[in-house]
C-alpha cells in the first residue's frame, strides 16, 4: 500500500489496485479550432497543464498502473448524441460541422484524437464517450472491475465538467479518487479552484487532491 499526502488527508494507493484516469486530452480542447474554442473558450490554460500530464502518465507507466485514457466524442451518423447537447449555448460551430481538425468531436476525426505529447500506448485502454462523464454508456466501469481496479487517480480537461462529472460517477461507484491538480485544467481557473474545494470537502466527499509531486513522493506504508 502507497501513502500520498494529500488533502483533506492521506490518500492510500495499491498500484496493482489503482489507474490512472486520464480524461480527454483531445485536440478539440486543446488546440485551436477545436470544439472546446468553438464555445467561445481561450485554449491556454489547458495548455498549460500538458508537460505535467505528459509527466503523470509517465508515472504511471513507470510504477506500471493501469492507463486508461478517456475521449469526448460522438458517432460520426451522430446516433449518440441528443439534440439538447448539440443544440446548447449558441456555439460557432455545432458537433458534428466541419472544422480546421475535421468534424468537430466526432470519433476518428483528426481533432478528437489525444494531443501528440499523450499518444496512448497499445496496451493502455482508450474510452470513446458520448458524455460528459466516463462511465455514462461505455463500459469503463464492467473494464475496471475485469481488471481488479479499486482507486482512480484522476486528471485531464475540463476540471468542472468531464472530470468532476467523472469523479463524481466513480465515487458512487465505490472507486477512491485523487484528483492530480496540476496535471487538471479549466478554460475557468476560478472554477478549477472551486472543483477542488467541492471534492475535498465535508471529509473527502468526492474524493482526494494533491499534485504531482506528492504522488511521485508516495511511500509505501
Ligand atoms: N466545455 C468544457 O469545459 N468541457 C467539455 O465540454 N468537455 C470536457 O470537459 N471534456
Amino acid at each position: 500500500m502507497k501513502t500520498v499526502s494529500a488533502q483533506p488527508f492521506e490518500f492510500h494507493f495499491e498500484p496493482k489496485h489503482t489507474a490512472l484516469l486520464m480524461i480527454d486530452m483531445q485536440r478539440d480542447f486543446i488546440e485551436h479550432g477545436g470544439f472546446g474554442e468553438s464555445l467561445g473558450n481561450d485554449v491556454r490554460y489547458l495548455q498549460s497543464i500538458v508537460p505535467t500530464a505528459q509527466a503523470l502518465l509517465q508515472w504511471a507507466r513507470e510504477v506500471g498502473i493501469t492507463v486508461v485514457h478517456t475521449k469526448e466524442c460522438h458517432r460520426p451518423d451522430l446516433s449518440d448524441l441528443p439534440p439538447a447537447k448539440k443544440n446548447r449555448g449558441n456555439p460557432s460551430l455545432r458537433i458534428g460541422d466541419p472544422g480546421p481538425m475535421g468534424r468537430l468531436l466526432i470519433d476518428g476525426e483528426p481533432g478528437s484524437d489525444f494531443i501528440e505529447a499523450l499518444q496512448p500506448m497499445p496496451q493502455e485502454l482508450v474510452i470513446a464517450k458520448p458524455g460528459k462523464g466516463a462511465f455514462y454508456n461505455t463500459g469503463l466501469h464492467e473494464q475496471l472491475v475485469q481488471r481488479g481496479i479499486t482507486s482512480l487517480i484522476v486528471a485531464g480537461v475540463t476540471t468542472e465538467v468531464c472530470v468532476q462529472t467523472s469523479m463524481r460517477e466513480a465515487n458512487d461507484r465505490g472507486y477512491e479518487c485523487l484528483l492530480i491538480t496540476d496535471a487538471t485544467a479549466s478554460y475557468f481557473p476560478h472554477f478549477k479552484q472551486a472543483t477542488i474545494e467541492m471534492i475535498v470537502a465535508q471529509g473527502a466527499i468526492v474524493g482526494w487532491v494533491a499534485e504531482l509531486a506528492a504522488l511521485r513522493e508516495s511511500a509505501e506504508a
